[in-house]
């Protein structure tokens, strides 16, 4: 009767999964006859002396145990080993790029090659996105056989910069958050973590050095309720303090690296500083006093660069940030810097004298230069906004463009690194349907199939310059964003339209089948607890040539309306056209 039943679940399972749904689309997929079986106490084969091996077999034998618990075991491939039915091979192929691989699943074992432990995790990404959507849930039924359809998936990633970005300054979310952002991030197969800790309204990463960023700058006063724009503007009144130890710091860290993802720290500067101004009054050009902000926006208090206290500051900053990431990047913002204070200040324009520098735009390039200089002496790399072009580009920065497609193209001409995020395509603070139906956001109007339709290399650029896109970013911004859950709606499933641009061969990429694999993707988010929109999904109203239109990007949609009461129900009282 047991055997009966769990061969009938296994059926069940088999029937559910005959829908393929695989996001990012592999850049090629071959359906093969019949079904690999997950069996309890299975092993996976991974090459001896490999310790990231290890982990990547881990992250996928740590999702099976969760979700069905299914005990698989690791074994490293030493000499003549013992293979069972069922079993994992994991195995480096010279041939491919470190986060490429090969998946063979067939009824008798499954078999991965891969460039390095980051293409085995991957392909146990895809793997786990072929059993169903179940297996992402940590509290699954227990005694279950995962079933997947046989198949051969020959994969790699389009671009090497596949990020996604976070704002924890305008809101700050706890350290078991953010592992789960970045567990979302790693079924995307993101392997970018841009994480950004510091801002006008707060400072949220414990700096030993300075301890009144703890005390004063992790710490608002109140916070702005509703919208920016409305009349009068009303406060919570509420104090707002938060920040993450070097200890959650490391902690995280770890996480990431064990889900094959790099976090790219971001400590602004010039700008948005004001949280730190208000802990440390001198290293503003005014000498404050100064107060983290409680309104959001772009403040005209800023570090001063005629200062050499605030080079002091940022270098033992940077020191402690350096040895808490071990990744190649350091973030240092540039964005949004009003020169309004440096234009008054005597000892900026001292220094502007004595360096020949001709505006403030020169003295910002002065400015990140010698950050930059402090970055290179610890092994880091600098990125920031596409503002640190003005006044000229720091030797070596990567730059990241989020005022349009420019600062990108610009930068690749003049051989410089760049990563695409233009606020048109990347900012997941934006509307994704329409402001009457959604939740408080920002502004703007990025949906779905805008970003589907992305394409982070400009035509303008030369194959030789196109080769400095690294990839592209979905931005975070969160200062309408105060919970997890509304981080999680506001990012996906737009961060899965972004990871198909990132990963997937550009002539592989296709709306109508992305969307209709979407719906059991949106399941194995369910299933991770993770909050979504269905926004894709509804209708917009839009008035044009004299009629309404009622539009909805996803396909196999049928819209119904009424014009009167009672509202539709899904038996049509009439059969409407598309449009009125
Ligand atoms: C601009 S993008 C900013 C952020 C805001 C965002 C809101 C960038 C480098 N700076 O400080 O949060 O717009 O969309």
């Amino acid at each position: 009767m047991k055997v009966f039943f769990s061969t009938l679940l296994t059926l069940l399972q088999f029937a559910l999964c005959a829908q393929i749904s695989l996001i990012p689309y592999p850049a090629k997929f071959e359906r093969q006859e019949g079904v690999f079986i997950l069996r309890d106490g299975a092993s996976i084969w991974i090459p001896h002396d490999r310790p990231d091996w290890r982990l990547a077999a881990e992250a996928f034998a740590e999702t099976a145990a969760l979700s069905g618990g299914i005990r698989l075991h690791i074994r490293e491939q030493v000499g003549a080993i013992e293979t069972a039915q069922g079993d994992l091979f994991l195995i480096e192929a010279s041939d491919l790029q470190p986060e490429a691989y090969r998946l063979t699943l067939a009824p008798v074992n499954a078999h991965i090659e891969a460039g390095a432990a980051s293409g085995a995790f991957y392909a146990l990404q895809t793997l786990g996105q072929l059993f169903p959507p179940a297996f992402f849930q940590k509290t699954s039924v227990r005694g279950v056989r995962w079933a997947a359809p046989a198949c051969f998936i020959a994969d790699a990633p389009r671009f090497s910069w596949r990020g996604m970005h976070l704002d924890v300054g305008r809101h700050y979310f706890p350290a078991p958050f953010i592992k789960r952002y970045i567990d979302l991030l790693a079924l995307h197969k993101f392997n970018t973590f841009h994480w950004h800790l510091t801002e006008d309204q707060g400072w949220r990463i414990e700096i030993k050095t300075f301890p009144r960023l703890q005390e004063i700058a992790a710490c608002r006063a109140e916070t702005l309720a509703g919208h920016y724009n409305d009349q009068p503007r009303r406060f919570d009144g509420r104090p707002y303090c938060a920040y993450y130890t070097q200890d959650e710091i490391r902690q995280i860290v770890a996480y990431a690296n064990s889900r094959f993802i790099q976090i790219v720290p971001e400590i602004e500067m010039p700008g948005h500083s004001l949280a730190a101004l208000a802990a440390y009054p001198e290293l503003g050009c005014t000498g404050g006093p100064y107060a983290p902000a409680t309104l959001w926006g772009v403040f005209e208090d800023v570090y001063c660069a005629g200062e050499e206290r605030v080079f002091d500051f940022l270098e033992k900053t940077l020191d402690e940030v350096c040895a808490l990431f071990p990744g190649p990047y350091i973030h240092i913002g540039g964005d949004e810097c009003p020169k309004t204070r440096w234009k008054n200040c005597p000892k900026c324009q001292a220094r502007m004298r004595a360096e020949g520098l001709a505006n403030e735009e020169e003295l910002q390039s002065y400015f990140i230069r010698r950050i930059e200089k402090i970055l290179a002496a610890r092994g880091k790399r600098l990125i920031g906004w596409d503002e640190i072009l003005e006044g000229g580009l720091a030797p070596s920065a990567t730059v990241m463009s989020w005022r349009g497609v420019e600062g990108g193209i610009a930068a690749a001409r003049a051989g410089h690194n760049a990563v695409m995020c233009p606020g048109s395509h990347c900012y997941f603070d934006h509307y994704q349907g329409d402001p009457e139906s959604e939740p408080l956001a920002i502004g703007g109007f990025t949906p779905l199939r805008k970003v589907y339709d992305y394409e982070p290399v400009p035509a303008e650029l030369t194959p030789a310059q196109a080769a400095h896109i690294l990839g592209a970013q979905g931005n975070v911004w969160t200062e309408y964003m105060p919970t997890f859950e509304q981080v999680t709606y506001m990012a996906y499933p737009r961060a899965c339209a972004l990871a198909e641009v990132l990963w997937s061969p550009k002539e592989a990429r296709e709306w109508n089948r992305f969307a209709g694999m979407l719906g059991a993707h949106l399941s194995r988010l369910e299933a991770m607890q993770a909050r979504y929109a269905r926004s894709a999904y509804e209708p917009r109203i839009r008035f044009r040539d004299g009629a309404l239109h009622l539009e909805v990007d996803m396909p196999d949609i049928e819209i119904r309306y009424t014009l009167d009461a009672p509202p539709p129900t899904p038996a049509p009282r009439v059969t409407s056209p598309p449009c009125l």
